[in-house]
């Protein structure tokens, strides 16, 4: 532990990380032969597995098929221990408590052998005063977590009936009865790792009169459409005073002068303190691509009656209206955000936990996340309910790069008990939580669950569990419970003013059904699961789009770090990449897609990069209709940006981080402006859309060229390109346009020119239609030819160019490790396409040549 630094005469609160010196060891079984474990060096914050991988005591859970050797671990008790020294002046303290931040999850907590605490949720942090059973020098914390199978199970068995849940892939499905992350239990992209462990930061807390326990920002007034006008704020500090007595709280920017101030009495336990603080010439924090994002800091002190400074919290805020707006209207029930006065598009993707072992995600991993959300120009990530209310850095970074938050409440696709005890343990997580995140500028809006109405309503769960009809009154009176009072309850009480949906998609109205188009948000998973033709998604629009997507395997490269190295698992039915396979019907679903747009790839490699591609157009084609429909629809978020494991799945970055198609392909279709082809019923339209907020002067060129590059029909005109608005600028009928010319053989060229402000040329969206299937075109080996040379910054320009029309450009680095800026990319015949590639490591133009691979579609069979 670090230094137990607590100086005698400070009354300030000290905090002491108990970071080090951790061990842990399983609990003998009851009964069994009680053979005493050794104790093992632990990292906290961590878990139980990665623990055991770092002892050695198991191999990497990724790797192959270790993690099914791994799942005994779910069923055993462990312990952590740490040796804490403590101080005489900190005894001398009026309060010394034991914070934890995280417990995962049924824990026991000693401290020198006394029973201090209990847990039972993983999501709620833990406090308490410890002072009784501390002594001067030496103490012991013991931390005992039971199987959190084990722990459920009587609940489970004396139910009478089964509770219904959509992925727990256990034998027995108890994750429910656990307030614990629902994707530790596995799901249809995740393995099963059921841990146990410290898995938030623990601390010694050692405070006198008071503390500060909590600080609320409220945006009293904001007028975004006139910035002269003062931001008001209204500030409630939560104080928690040991005996009571008087006390200043103050509020003031770092280094500036006080803002507002507040003289009360404090009375022992928890004091509401309220002050107001006003900030002049107010700047707007804006989500990604329509302004800066500043953010506030503010600090609030506590001091007591003699001026002596007690405790102290710097929170950073953000000044935005933000107001969702789902209400009736002609077509059914709107869901719209509105951010500081108008309508914003929300582009982006639903968010998983990065890690089954969310404490491996370090800060740059977050960060390299969330970076890649915004360069794929998202505005939005949902916090999908089956995994965790994210680490604090997540929401810190939102805040920063505009990334607005849409926030389920951590339950999916399963029913819940509703006992009182079980109620009162959510109740709890939630107050908690939402007080945790309310002040973040980037949280958008809560929602009760993941598809959990939908799930009741739709899937036939009735049948499927024999549920007698006791149990199903049972089943969604206490679902209606949970989502229909007590979760709204407490986002009223704790963060007034903010959305609340009951689940996702839902109506949130009794008559309507969930996903019912044009009422509110819609998941769509005709594509996919029912295996609509993916033109379906064009049928399929209401009002925001909140899920829908198309799996793909991770690339070659990502695929070598978890399969034997001798290529024998390079299969996607072998054991292995079966395994890294969670959904039942994956690999067919893919096989049929590609079939469908595709010839077959003539080995594996090809196979995973033409499934990248394939997801890329599935993906990109939803989201232009998605676009398209902009103004009766406002948003669309795709399943899923991110993995928690190396696996085939829906997600657009990998487990290592790397970029899919899907994700190259994002940066295009969700950029600020977009040129939109499409071709329907015999009629090309040509849309613009534009998150812009004025009306922005353009140029529109369409060309009909042939794969050799030969120009068949050109029409080029200057447009208005309507501000935050989707337009068809040009129609025409298909064969006016072609003239004759064979479709396999052709393609058009859409570009939109724009002036950006500030930039030396205008910036171009292009997009390519094509009048067949790819598997029909007439590709001709298109003959690339790759060239390095150094670029600005130790980065490297690839030029990339091709005689004929070359499809889906994949470029590799093979042994050198770095990252292309695009990827999958068209080459037009006669055109050199350059890319800046970012080295990992420092490296040469020459090494990079010897090391590039150039793949295109027509290399694939
Ligand atoms: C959606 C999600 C997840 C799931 C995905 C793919 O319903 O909410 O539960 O992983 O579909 O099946």
């Amino acid at each position: 532990m670090a230094d137990a630094a607590t100086t005698a005469a400070s009354t300030a609160r000290t905090r002491t990380e108990i970071a080090s010196g951790w061990t842990f060891r399983k609990v003998a079984q009851k009964g069994a032969a009680n053979v005493e474990e050794a104790w093992l060096p632990a990292t906290v914050p961590g878990c139980v597995h990665t623990d055991l991988l770092a002892a050695g005591k198991i191999g990497d859970p990724f790797f192959r098929l270790n993690e099914k050797d791994q799942q005994w671990i779910e069923n055993e008790s462990w312990e952590y221990r740490a040796t804490v020294p403590v101080d005489a002046a900190t005894l001398a303290r009026e309060r010394v408590e034991l914070v934890f931040a995280g417990l995962d999850t049924f824990a026991d907590v000693f401290v020198n052998g006394a029973h201090a605490l209990s847990a039972d949720n993983m999501f709620r942090s833990w406090r308490v005063n410890v002072k009784p059973w501390l002594k001067a020098g030496d103490n012991q914390i013991l931390v005992r977590f039971a199987s959190p199978i084990a722990k459920v199970k009587p609940a489970y068995d004396k139910l009478g009936y089964k509770l219904p849940a959509a992925n727990d892939q256990g034998k027995e499905m108890v994750s429910m009865w656990a307030r614990k992350a629902p994707y530790h239990y596995g799901w249809d992209w995740g393995p099963r790792f059921v841990t146990s462990g410290i898995w938030r930061p623990v601390a010694l807390e050692a405070w006198d009169e008071a503390r500060l326990d909590d600080v609320q920002v409220f945006q009293n007034k904001l007028d975004a459409g006139n910035l002269n006008q003062p931001a008001e704020l209204g500030i409630v500090a939560r104080v928690v005073a040991a005996q009571g007595g008087k006390a200043r709280v103050t509020v003031a920017q770092p280094g500036g002068p006080v803002l507002g101030h507040a003289d009360v009495t404090l009375k022992p336990g928890a004091n509401d303190v309220k002050l107001g603080a006003r900030i002049d010439k107010p700047e707007l924090w804006w989500p990604a691509g329509l302004g800066p994002q500043k953010l506030y800091t503010l600090e609030t002190k506590l001091a007591t009656a003699d001026g002596k400074a007690t405790d102290a919290r710097a929170l950073r805020i953000g000044l935005r209206t933000i107001e969702v707006v789902h209400q009736r209207d002609a077509d059914g029930k709107s869901f719209t955000i509105n951010v500081n006065g108008a309508p914003v598009f929300m582009k982006g993707a639903n968010w998983i936990p990065a890690d089954s072992f969310v404490t491996r995600v370090t800060p740059e991993r977050y960060r390299a996340l969330l970076q890649s959300a915004v360069d794929a120009n998202m505005n939005m990530l949902r916090v999908w309910g089956g995994g965790i209310y994210e680490d604090d850095r997540f929401y810190d970074l939102a805040d920063e790069l505009g990334l607005l938050v849409w926030q389920d409440f951590m339950f999916a696709c399963s029913m819940y008990p509703g006992d009182e005890p079980f109620v009162e343990n959510v109740r709890h997580e939630a107050v908690e939580n939402v007080r945790r995140l309310r002040n973040h500028p980037s949280l958008a809006l809560w929602a009760g669950n993941n598809e959990n109405e939908a799930a009741w309503k739709q899937w036939g769960w009735q049948i499927k569990f024999a549920l007698p009809k006791k149990a199903q009154d049972r089943i969604w009176g206490d679902y209606k419970r949970m989502f229909h009072e007590v979760l709204p309850a407490v986002v009223a009480a704790e963060d007034p003013g903010r959305f609340y949906t009951r689940s996702s998609p839902s109506a949130n109205d009794d008559k309507v059904p969930p996903n019912k188009k044009n009422w509110g948000d819609m998941h769509f998973w005709g594509v996919w699961h029912a295996e609509n033709p993916y033109e379906a998604y064009s049928d399929n629009i209401s009002r925001f789009m909140s899920e829908y997507g198309f799996q793909s395997f991770p690339e070659l490269a990502s695929v070598k770090r978890y399969t034997a190295p001798d290529g024998s698992d390079w299969n996607i039915e072998s054991p292995v990449m079966l395994s890294h396979q969670r959904h039942p019907r994956g690999n067919p679903l893919i096989r049929t897609y590609m079939d469908r747009d595709f010839r077959r790839p003539k080995d594996f490699a090809s196979f995973l990069y033409v499934g990248q591609v394939l997801q890329g157009i599935v993906i990109k084609y939803a989201v232009e209709a998605h676009r398209r429909a902009m103004g009766h629809n406002w948003g669309s978020l795709y399943w899923q940006l991110d993995d928690c494991w190396p696996v085939a799945s829906w997600s657009s970055i990998d487990y290592y981080g790397r970029w899919k198609a899907e994700q190259y392909f994002a940066r295009h279709f969700f950029a600020p402006v977009l040129v939109s082809p499409v071709l329907e019923k015999g009629v090309v339209s040509i849309f613009g859309v534009s998150d812009r907020r004025a009306d922005t002067p353009a140029r529109l060129s369409v060309r009909l060229i042939d794969v050799a590059g030969n120009v068949l029909n050109h029409v080029e005109q200057n447009v208005t390109l309507a501000a935050n608005a989707s337009r068809a600028y040009l129609t025409f009928k298909q064969k006016d346009l072609l003239k004759g010319a064979d479709p396999s053989k052709v393609v058009l060229v859409a570009e939109l020119a724009v002036n950006e402000p500030g930039a030396p040329g205008p910036s171009t969206s292009r997009n390519l239609l094509f009048f067949k299937k790819t598997k029909d075109l007439q590709l001709p080996k298109p003959e690339i030819k790759v060239a390095v040379s150094p670029g600005a910054n130790n980065a490297l320009v690839v030029s990339v160019s091709a005689k004929q029309l070359a499809r889906n450009v994949f470029l590799a680095s093979g042994a050198v490790d770095g990252f292309f800026e695009d990827n999958y990319f068209d080459v037009l015949p006669g055109e050199t396409a350059t890319v800046t590639f970012r080295p990992r490591a420092s490296t040469t133009p020459a090494a990079l040549q010897v090391a590039l691979t150039a793949t295109s579609i027509a290399d694939t069979y």
